[in-house]
């Protein structure tokens, strides 16, 4: 790809603009402008291959893939360093880093100044949704990182169609990003440029733009994701009525053919994936899981007053540890070719490995460090937060509708935690405002020390809380509006797979099992099936449930099912927590509503149980 500064292939004013102040100030040494095609990919893929960057993995065992690892400093994204740029500190809100754009952009320039010398621009116009879908939205990423080019190229639909949507004057947001590791006139490169040291990666909502330094790395790079399709979109859709969420999307098909679409956010790592995919038990012959999305959904009301939803994305930035063919097959299928492995273990046939993935570890690994992998050390081999970046279009559970400008119709949303007490198995939200209420408390419990107490919960509103483009109260009024405005609303559940029995060992089997519990959503909202009342929303009894081929039994049921108050009365202070932090800008719903859960605990048992609900 080297000296291509081609002319520019397009005639809208405003990015050629935007293209020619970026390159002024970053110093690139040339410009490319993405066409997206096949050949362009393979050629960067290949000066990958030449720099060091990107090893060609076995032809024979994993077609048309490549793996890379990064530097240490470059493996996750970067929270801390992660700010909303509103013209407001308040439209921010308390949950996010915040400066003012005027600092911020004072603070980036010396930085961003002469940034890509000795490097390439690219220019990577991309759509995030079917292109020509009224629910897409267009952005142009200037990046000089090849592996940023790859992974949008996956990720999303780029290049000449994407800038012929645009045409002379269409609306798309303001992407850049550098890797912060300019190259002085015949320096060598390293193999994953970034700036070990400084790192930021900013949003300025109300000029729909983003700016990203120094992280080659997912989230922090590839800037459709994360800081494009939720937190950019999210304060869009406040503005224009609809929703941008960290949402899964599945459809479910009977054995009589009828299909339902349902939504479901989870914090991050907790399994969004392998639910997206989720293959049903054996017992549930003729049902049929299908994939829209596995992290994000746009959801907009259609003229029927129902939702409906896009993956805003075209491919999947997975987890690979865990991963398994029997933790989620279709998950394995689809990355068995085409796909790009970041900070994996390499086999010595040039296949990939991470824990999970096989019982032992191969012998003769290379660890995600680019060293010889020592088994004694204590260490994993592949890096937890590793990952695959892979066409959705691979998926062998991929929807058919996946694609359709419309979306697909949107019967119910599920919110869950990782919670090993107090939040049962599953329950429903008795209306929409308690629905907003349960998913602006959900929380988990914190597994690693980097994120405070262990065993503490801690809250994660809607599962958006690092990715709400704005005040995170504002954020529940917008949906407690947005449900007034709808005449057929999609119920709301709450979820919890992670729920420990009295040994500390995990009572619910999960994976293809939640199922079970995913068809009885199914059947709450198609109105088949009833439910009792608990003391915090309606849940099903351990007849409500299929338990075709299962031998979870009623007592397991009963114990994963029980409201204990002592229990909620601790969960009730943490919402407090949580709530005071934003009181200011709170809805008054929410006080309402916990006055009313704290009065039904109070009219209930010490310990409210399905076993006594017989009828
Ligand atoms: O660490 C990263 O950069 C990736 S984070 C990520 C990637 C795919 C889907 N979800 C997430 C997340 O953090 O929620
Ligand atoms: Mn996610």
């Amino acid at each position: 790809m080297k000296n291509q500064s081609m002319a520019p292939p397009t005639t809208h004013q405003e990015l050629l603009a935007f293209v020619k102040e970026t390159a002024a100030i970053c110093q690139p040494d040339q410009i490319h402008w993405c066409d997206g095609s096949e050949a362009e990919y393979q050629a960067l893929c290949q000066a990958l291959v030449d720099k060091g960057t990107f090893i060609k993995l076995n032809p024979e065992k994993r077609p048309g893939s490549y793996a890379c690892f990064s530097d240490p400093s470059d493996v996750a994204r970067v929270e801390d360093r992660t700010y909303i740029c509103s013209l407001r500190k308040e439209d921010a809100g308390p949950t996010n880093n915040w400066m003012a754009p005027k600092e911020m952009k004072a603070t980036l320039r010396p930085l961003m100044t002469g940034s890509m010398k000795g490097r390439t621009m690219y220019v990577i116009p991309f759509c995030m949704g079917p292109i020509g879908s009224p629910l897409a939205k267009m952005g142009v990423e200037l990046t000089d990182s090849e592996y940023v080019v790859i992974n949008m190229k996956i990720m999303t639909r780029m290049g000449s169609p994407v800038l012929a949507a645009l045409g002379a004057d269409g609306d798309f947001v303001k992407c850049i990003h550098t890797v912060g590791a300019p190259l002085a006139p015949g320096q060598a490169d390293v193999r994953w440029p970034c700036n070990p040291t400084v790192k930021y990666i900013v949003h300025y909502p109300e000029e729909r733009a983003i700016v990203s330094y120094g992280s080659g790395y997912g989230g922090n790079a590839l800037l459709g994701k994360k800081c494009f399709a939720l937190r950019i979109a999210s304060s869009l859709a406040r503005e224009e009525g609809w929703l941008a969420e960290h949402m899964l999307i599945l459809g479910a098909e009977s054995p009589a053919g009828e299909k339902t679409y349902i939504a479901a956010a989870f914090p991050s790592a907790c399994g969004k994936t392998n639910f997206a995919m989720l293959i049903p038990p054996k017992a549930f012959e003729g049902w049929k899981i299908t994939t829209v999305g596995d992290d994000i959904a746009w959801v907009k009301p259609g003229a029927d007053g129902r939702l409906y939803a896009i993956n805003p994305e075209a491919g999947y930035f997975g987890v690979a540890p865990g991963t398994n063919y029997q933790s989620n097959p279709n998950a394995m299928y689809t990355i068995a070719k085409n796909t790009i492995f970041t900070n994996v273990a390499i086999t010595p046939d040039l296949d990939v490995w991470w824990e999970g993935l096989t019982k032992e570890a191969p012998a003769g690994l290379t660890a995600w460090t680019g060293q010889p992998y020592d088994p004694t050390s204590g260490k994993p081999a592949a890096h937890a937060n590793a990952r695959f970046t892979t066409p959705a279009s691979q998926c062998p559970s991929i929807d058919p509708d996946w694609e359709k400008p419309e979306g697909v119709p949107i019967s119910a949303f599920i919110f869950g935690g990782r919670r090993s007490t107090t939040v049962p198995l599953v329950y429903q939200a008795v209306n929409w405002s308690y629905g907003v209420y349960l998913a602006a408390t959900m929380g988990s419990e914190m597994t690693a020390a980097a994120f405070g107490e262990v065993g503490k919960v801690r809250r994660d509103p809607f599962a958006m809380l690092p990715f709400c483009g704005y005040h995170m109260a504002d954020y529940f009024n917008h949906w407690l509006q947005f449900g007034r405005t709808l005449s057929n609303p999609p119920r709301i559940f709450g979820v919890n797979w992670f729920r420990k029995n009295a040994d500390g060992k995990f009572s619910w089997p999960g994976f293809g099992e939640n199922m079970r519990v995913l068809k009885w959503v199914i059947e709450r909202v198609r109105g088949r099936v009833s439910a009792v009342e608990s003391p915090i929303g309606w849940m099903p009894r351990f007849r409500d449930l299929d338990w075709a081929g299962s031998d979870f039994s009623r007592a397991d049921f009963d114990q994963i099912m029980t409201v204990d108050r002592e229990a909620w009365k601790k969960e009730l202070m943490g919402h407090e927590e949580l709530f005071e932090q934003m009181f200011d800008k709170l809805p008054k719903e929410f006080f309402y509503m916990r006055e009313l859960l704290l009065s039904s605990l109070w009219r209930s048992p010490e310990r409210w149980n399905l076993a006594a609900e017989t009828a």
